[in-house]
């Protein structure tokens, strides 16, 4: 039975890796939160009562924290998933981005080296750090090209993973994910926004309510989307593989928001049409029974856009032996069949 840390517990991906492990493995999960004034428990609560999970306090911008941490529970992974993860957010508060993302990384990396240099070590990496592609689909030998204060953090965190893995030997490695998500996604990112806001206005519909109009901002962009449950396996078997090596997690396809968007109205059973009376970009706007549903809010466009993310995992679906089981479809019908149960819950 080993010891597991896991920082961002209370996040999407902390709360499905530790749904996971508890389930396939015996270990004991050291489940990292840091304390805000309101709880935010909703991911873990039915965790609570586990023997196998235990919560500590655990802010990751904390040095001191973070060393006694590591110096007293001696743990034999330590998987940090806690991030400022909002890219969008990430021009407005880069110090927070550097501090969290990368800053912290260096705290823990230290504390291994100097204390528990048996643990295996994983770091949240991400397709951001590829940001303006060289080509497609992005492999592990693309080069880090971020485009914002976040890839920016992430990329320069794989920088510190690489050089404490060959100058102390340690297995520490730093995966590349694509966008993964899922039932637990937070509502800022831009699939739980719009499958959030589609069960509203299906509802609201239905029930012959008012509603706010889903306002997004760039829909040409191009994502690679997995289901977030898909890729806690894969990052488990990266930290087990026999040598510390990095993988990409991907989907191997890609889609822009806007398909996102007319997949998430169709599986909740509206069926729209875009409209545009200007041909400006800005203007457009998707439209039910008359009724306009979305519209562009250029507040949402950002400073420099990644306009094309789309992985190639071929390297960890052979030598991992992992693939993902939900596809793109899949995805959105799993995220809109729980908000649709969800605004039901809400409106009592
Ligand atoms: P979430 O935003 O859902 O979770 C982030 C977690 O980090 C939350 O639990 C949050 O805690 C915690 N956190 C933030 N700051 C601190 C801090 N100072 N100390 C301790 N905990 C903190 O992100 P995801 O689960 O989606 O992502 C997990 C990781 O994977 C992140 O590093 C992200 O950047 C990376 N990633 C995610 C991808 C995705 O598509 N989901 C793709 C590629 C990489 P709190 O609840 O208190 O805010
Ligand atoms: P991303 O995810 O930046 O890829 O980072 P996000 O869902 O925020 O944006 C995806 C794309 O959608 C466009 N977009 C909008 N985005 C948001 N959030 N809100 C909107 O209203 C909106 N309208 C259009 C964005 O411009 C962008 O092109 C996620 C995070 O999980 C990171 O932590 C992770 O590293 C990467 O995925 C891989």
């Amino acid at each position: 039975m080993k010891k597991i840390i896991i920082t961002g517990v209370t996040g999407q991906d902390g709360s499905f890796m530790a749904d996971f492990l508890l389930k396939n493995t015996e270990h004991t999960i050291i489940a990292g939160a840091r304390r805000l004034s309101v709880i935010n428990h909703k991911n873990i609560e039915h965790l609570k009562n586990n023997p196998r999970f235990k919560l500590i306090d655990l802010d990751i911008t904390d040095a001191q924290n973070v060393e006694e941490v590591i110096r007293t529970e001696q743990p034999d992974y330590f998987i940090n998933f806690a991030a400022n993860s909002f890219v969008g957010n990430s021009w407005t508060m880069p110090v927070n981005h550097m501090n969290t993302n990368c800053m912290a990384v260096l705290y823990q990396l230290e504390a291994i080296r100097k204390f528990a240099p048996n643990c295996r070590y994983y770091n949240a990496g991400s397709s951001e750090e590829f940001g303006d592609v060289a080509y497609v689909p992005q492999d592990e030998l693309h080069p880090l090209r971020p485009r914002s204060p976040y890839g920016a953090s992430k990329a320069a965190a794989r920088h510190l993973v690489k050089v404490y893995r060959d100058s102390y030997n340690l297995f520490a490695i730093q995966g590349w994910l694509f966008n993964h998500e899922g039932t637990r996604r937070g509502e800022e990112f831009v699939t739980r926004k719009i499958t959030k806001a589609v069960a509203r206005i299906k509802n609201a519909i239905d029930t012959s309510a008012l509603f706010d109009v889903l306002e997004l901002g760039n829909l040409e962009s191009k994502r690679d989307w997995s289901d977030a449950e898909d890729f806690v396996e894969g990052v488990w078997l990266m930290l087990n593989h026999e040598t510390p090596k990095e993988y990409v997690l991907s989907s191997n396809e890609t889609h822009t928001i806007r398909e996102f968007v007319e997949l998430a109205f169709e599986h909740a059973g509206l069926n729209g049409a875009w409209k545009n009376n200007t041909g400006i970009s800005e203007d457009e706007q998707f439209v039910v029974n008359d009724q306009i549903v979305m519209k562009i809010n250029p507040k949402f466009y950002r400073p420099a856009e990644v306009e094309l993310l789309w992985g190639d995992s071929t390297k960890a679906r052979k030598e991992l032996n992992w693939s993902p089981k939900t596809d793109f479809q899949g995805l959105v019908k799993k995220m809109i069949d729980a908000d649709l149960k969800d605004v039901i819950l809400e409106r009592g």
